[in-house]
């Protein structure tokens, strides 16, 4: 049994929680856009430097009502080195997923390949910021621009990332984040989508609420993806503490680079110019003809000291089996050659140093 485990939920304390949901408890308004869901999204336009957001049960219900909201149709082009959610929200909106090769850098969509997957059929492109990495945006929208295409980023991973000193939920059509327990941010589950468009910001409030205009009129087949008091109270708590919490995973990693920086065989997440990031990850891609040991060997050997690592993101989603015989990941090298290499070392804020020195050590002692 792991006692570290890859990450750890960021608590407040128990007064503090117990504080914020004490009016919960005077109004008994439970749900349905009260007033920490409202108190939530001003808040968080404010810090993610964004101009709309509105607030969802999670990041997934965010991007499956983002597509739908937006109307997709027929084909989108993603990236296969992501969560689940991502590639399951595309087909769950009965659109087919054209998936893009990754650049080895940073593990983002190679840009250079969208334009030769695009075709009549394409409507949108859903790239993933991945483990905080931001994707080239700026290509990205010059691509969307000269062939009409709406651009939907799963910015799950990318919570106060900001790119130019602009919010990087700014970008694109639609940007989705994630609040799960895991997160840099959390809302217990929770997701939010910022948006520029006002229109669309009225179709996915009324989508992620049964498509409910008002007590006579619903105009929309909606689902119900609305945020509670109880997550919208837990975010507020987080919030105030946000800052620091980064800070505290930034030292993390900076020690993980100390110990791990130009080791022959390992290649670290990169720093990436003008970004200010949010220490959301640390992925480690292991060379086994050159280290000596492969991924599962460097996982087990964690394992076997009560060390939880792990394969994010392994299989491709595009190897899932429930795709069987729909997709082939050879068709995106680079991104299947990562996925078979990678290991998420554990990250999160109260993780003590000497962990990671002990961390690093195995890693290290599995060096030949
Ligand atoms: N797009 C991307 C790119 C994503 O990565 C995700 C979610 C989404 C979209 C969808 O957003 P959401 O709908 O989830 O809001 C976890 C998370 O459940 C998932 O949110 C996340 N990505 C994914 C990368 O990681 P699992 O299956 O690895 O979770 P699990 O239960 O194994 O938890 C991992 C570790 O986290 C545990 O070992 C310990 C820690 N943990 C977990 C929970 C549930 C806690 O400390 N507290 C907790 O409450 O998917």
């Amino acid at each position: 049994m792991n006692t570290i485990l890859v990450t750890r939920s960021s608590m407040p304390s128990f007064e503090e929680y117990c504080e914020e949901i004490k009016e919960i408890w005077d109004s008994h308004w439970l749900t349905n856009m009260g007033p920490k869901h409202k108190a939530l999204q001003a808040a968080l336009t404010e810090y993610l430097a964004v101009d709309a957001i509105d607030l969802l049960t999670n990041g997934h219900m965010a991007l499956e009502l983002s597509m739908q909201a937006l109307g997709l149709t027929g084909e989108v082009i993603t990236t296969p080195f992501t969560f689940a959610s991502t590639t399951h929200a595309i087909v769950r909106n009965g659109l087919t997923p054209v998936f893009c090769d990754i650049n080895p850098v940073d593990f983002t969509m190679d840009v250079s390949k969208i334009e030769s997957l695009i075709t009549e059929k394409t409507t949108a492109i859903v790239p993933v910021h991945v483990y905080g990495n931001i994707c080239n945006v700026e290509e990205i929208e010059r691509i969307a621009k000269k062939y009409n295409l709406k651009v939907i980023y799963d910015a799950a991973h990318t919570f106060g990332v900001k790119y130019k000193g602009r919010g990087i939920g700014d970008f694109g059509d639609v940007s989705c984040f994630s609040f799960h327990a895991t997160k840099v941010f959390n809302s217990i589950e929770g997701g939010a989508v910022c948006y520029h468009d006002e229109k669309f910001g009225r179709d996915l409030y009324g989508l992620k609420n049964f498509g409910i205009r008002g007590q006579e009129v619903v105009d929309a087949v909606g689902a119900n993806a609305k945020m509670n008091e109880f997550c919208a109270a837990m975010g507020l708590c987080n919030l105030r503490h946000i800052d620091e919490e980064i800070a505290k995973r930034k030292a993390i990693v900076e020690r993980y680079y100390e110990r791990l920086k130009g080791v022959d065989g390992l290649q670290l997440n990169p720093i990436q110019q003008d970004v200010q990031p949010n220490y959301s990850y640390f992925p480690v891609v292991f060379d086994e003809t050159v280290f000596g040991a492969d991924r599962n060997e460097v996982m087990a050997a964690l394992a076997e000291s009560g060390i939880g690592a792990r394969k994010y993101f392994y299989p491709l989603t595009n190897a899932f089996e429930c795709f069987e015989g729909q997709y082939d990941p050879k068709k995106t090298p680079i991104a299947l050659k990562i996925s078979g290499q990678v290991l998420t070392l554990p990250l999160y804020a109260d993780l003590p140093l000497s962990v990671v020195d002990t961390i690093c050590d195995i890693v290290l002692g599995m060096k030949k």
